[in-house]
Formats: C-alpha cells, structure tokens, sequence
C-alpha cells in the first residue's frame, strides 16, 4: 500500500495524481457511468471501487463479471467508462470484455499490476498497482494495491467533479497515508487469527457477512478460504442472511462479521444476535476497543479505527491471515492450489 500510495497522494496540497489517467480529466468530469469489470478477487476490490466512487464521486457504478458481460450483449456507448482490474494483466475474460466495450466506443482504464502485460497494452489509460509480484496464486496484497487504487480514483473524479471540498480531500488523504501503519497494526494479530484458526479448521462451511463496503470484504473473505483451504464458503451482505443463509446457521457454522463501529454498526449487532439465537459460532472483525460485540461473538479480532472509506483496506488483512492459517492446519498448499491459475488465459 506504501508503494502503492508514493508518489499518488498529497494531502497538504489537496491533490491525487494518477499518471496516465490524468489526461481523461475531463471525461471523468463529464462522465455519466462507469463499469468495472473483472474476475474473481480482481471483481472484489471492483465493488468496492463502486462503493467508493458513488459515495465520494456520485457517479453511477455497474460492476460486471468480465466472464460473463464478455458472452452477453450489454449497452454499452462512447459515453461510458469502462474500468477493467487484473492482477496478471492476462485474464483472457478481462481481455474480451474489454475488447467488446472497444468496439463499443467505451474509453477503457486498466488497473493492472504487471508492467508490460497485454491488459495496459489495450487500454487507453491505466494505473499501475505497483504490489510487487504475488508468489501464490491467490490474489492477495494485489486485493489491497487494486482497492487503493480504486479509493484513490474515486478521490480523484470526486475531486474532478467538485463533489468534495478541498478540506475534507485533505483530511481523507491525511488518513489515507496512515493506512500503511495501520495495516502493519493489524498485521500484529497475526497469533490471535491463528489461535481462532485452530479452532475452526475442521469446519465444513463457513459463511462471511458484511454491510456496505464490507461486504466485499465479506466474499473476498469467503474466496480466499474456498481458493486455499477447500472448505466450502459464501460470503453475503448481512441483511441478505435472513433471505435464505439463515436456514444453514446451527452449532457447526462458523459466521465471520465485518462488525466495525461505522454507519451499519448497530444493525450489524441484530445480525449477530441473530446467529447467537441459533447458536452459530461468531468471529467477529471489530473495532480496537468495542465492548457491545466482544460480549457476543465467540472470537473476536480487533483492528485499528479508521475512517469508514478505508475499511476494506485493513479488514481484508485479517481474513487473509485466516485463510491461510486454516489451509496450512489442514495441510493445503497454499501457493499453489489445485485446479487454479495464476492468470486464466482460455
Ligand atoms: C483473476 C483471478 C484471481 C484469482 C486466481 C484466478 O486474476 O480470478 O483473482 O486469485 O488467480 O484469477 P487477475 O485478472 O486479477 O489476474
């Protein structure tokens, strides 16, 4: 995220700078939607994109699976901005998609983290993620560089649009520059995730709820698990549990919550209760200091405050320390997992 940030961020000027995106500041002024499309966690850090970017910016967002907006026929005109995430830069669903919103007219952003690779080759603009390279095959600290990137983009139209003001911009990217701290902060739960970890590795299920933001965090939790450990995980917006995963919730099921004191706090707090009542066993991602969750949950797992924006920066950390505590417990490889790729190139 350090990398990530250098050389982006001035906060005692007010400004984002995000190289070649720079030079479609008017099309972000004017634009009137935009699509992001993706696969698998690279579409993760794209619906947080969208939280962001309609939060700060108020712009509408459409986020797409490249995998399957590539096969349909969706509207798309010279109007729209298209918004395509890869790691690798390869993904042959992410190509096409982007290819097809092309002919289309649509102007393409690449968030890419491999210098060089085909997917900036065919954009007409793009930001570089800068993680370094990812050693497993699981997205991980690209989840992280793409999510900043994509905060810093929402920043910059916000900025663009004049939809914030100078002072609170500044005030954002102060906090935003201390996200590096504070993910080193949480890396520091690293012995309680692994103890929570001991006790849940043998589970068959497990399911991953959030509110707003979180809930990408939610089913990017739930990937990571699934790609590295095999045990059987969905992640879902927490008020979406009473429309169906409820019925799965007794004794043998682990709930993850993305329970931080922000805007959704309180109803997040009914929705634990709600799995207590049926005794499903509660983790819990809080807030240094909370009490009301702590006397809930079965684990809890504190990080440090922060501004709600940048949640799904240091909440994802966490959960990744739990997936991969879990696959190494029960003996998986977690660099290279069966049946994945590192770019899915067919
Ligand atoms: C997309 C992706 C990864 C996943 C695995 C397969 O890759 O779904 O998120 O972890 O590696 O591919 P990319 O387009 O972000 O490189």
């Amino acid at each position: 995220v350090r990398d990530c940030l250098r050389g982006r961020v001035y906060p005692q000027q007010g400004k984002v700078q995000l190289g070649g995106i720079k030079e479609y500041s008017d099309k972000l002024k004017n634009v009137d939607r935009i699509i992001i499309v993706a696969c698998g966690t690279s579409w993760h850090a794209g619906l947080v994109g969208e939280y962001l970017i309609e939060e700060y910016a108020r712009v509408p967002v459409e986020v797409e699976y490249a995998s399957e907006f590539r096969y349909r026929n969706p509207i798309i005109t010279e109007k729209d901005l298209v918004i395509a995430i890869s790691q690798s830069g390869e993904t042959a669903d992410t190509m096409a998609a982007i290819e097809l919103a092309k002919e289309k007219g649509a102007t393409i952003f690449g968030v890419c983290n491999v210098v060089g690779a085909s997917i900036p080759r065919i954009t007409h603009a793009g930001v570089y993620t800068h993680a370094g390279p990812e050693i497993g095959v699981a997205s991980t600290k690209a989840f992280t560089a793409q999510v900043t990137v994509l905060t810093l983009i929402a920043f910059y139209i916000a900025q663009q649009r004049g939809a914030i003001t100078r002072n609170k911009l500044i005030e954002y990217l102060t906090e935003l520059n201390e996200i590096p701290d504070l993910i080193e902060q949480t890396l520091k739960t690293n012995e309680s995730v692994k103890a929570i970890s001991e006790k849940i590795k043998d589970s068959r299920n497990c399911l991953f709820l959030g509110r707003g933001s979180s809930f990408p965090v939610a089913l990017e939790g739930a990937l990571k698990l699934k790609e590295i450990s095999y045990i059987h995980a969905e992640g879902y917006p927490a008020a979406e549990m009473k429309h169906g995963p409820i019925a799965l919730i007794d004794e043998e099921m682990p709930v993850v919550f993305i329970a931080t004191k922000h805007s959704s706090y309180e109803k997040v707090i009914s929705n634990i209760q709600e799995v207590k009542a049926r005794k499903g066993q509660v983790i819990a991602i809080v807030t240094e200091g909370d009490t009301a969750v702590r006397s809930m949950a079965d684990y809890v797992i504190e990080i440090p405050q922060t501004n709600e924006a940048f949640v799904p920066l240091i909440a994802t950390i966490p959960l990744q320390l739990l997936s991969y505590h879990i696959a190494v417990m029960r003996g998986c490889n977690v660099d290279q997992p069966r049946n994945l790729a590192k770019s899915v190139t067919v």
